[in-house]
């Protein structure tokens, strides 16, 4: 019995574990001092991207393309579903020195 009840208590472990890394995993961008801070890795299609504005002024998150065009206000956060696979390099429209780019690999 004792065994069971360490099995038990193992499995609720790992399940937690589990959940506790899905959450970090998800992509967030962190805009401040008029930069786009470090750009996730790894990202694929279907993936979220969380942007948010820690500046006091907007930023834009606008793809040389125009595959994406996101408005983020000063203290907002907006999440960015990844539709296409590809290579985009994109920048603020309002600051034109922030740039980055994002790798996106199909799903
Ligand atoms: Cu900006």
């Amino acid at each position: 019995m004792k065994t069971l009840a360490s099995m038990l208590a193992l499995t609720a472990t790992l399940v937690t574990a589990q959940g506790a890394m899905a959450q970090a995993a998800e992509p967030t961008v962190v805009m401040s001092s008029m930069s786009y801070g470090k750009i996730p890795s790894g990202l694929k299609v279907g993936d979220t991207v969380t942007w948010i504005n820690r500046d006091s002024v907007p930023h834009t998150v606008t793809a040389r393309d125009h595959s994406f065009d996101l408005r983020v206000a000063p203290g907002q956060t907006v999440k960015m579903p990844l539709r296409k696979a590809g290579v985009f390099p994109f920048f603020c429209t309002y600051h034109t020195m922030m740039r980055g780019t994002l790798t996106v690999a199909p799903q």
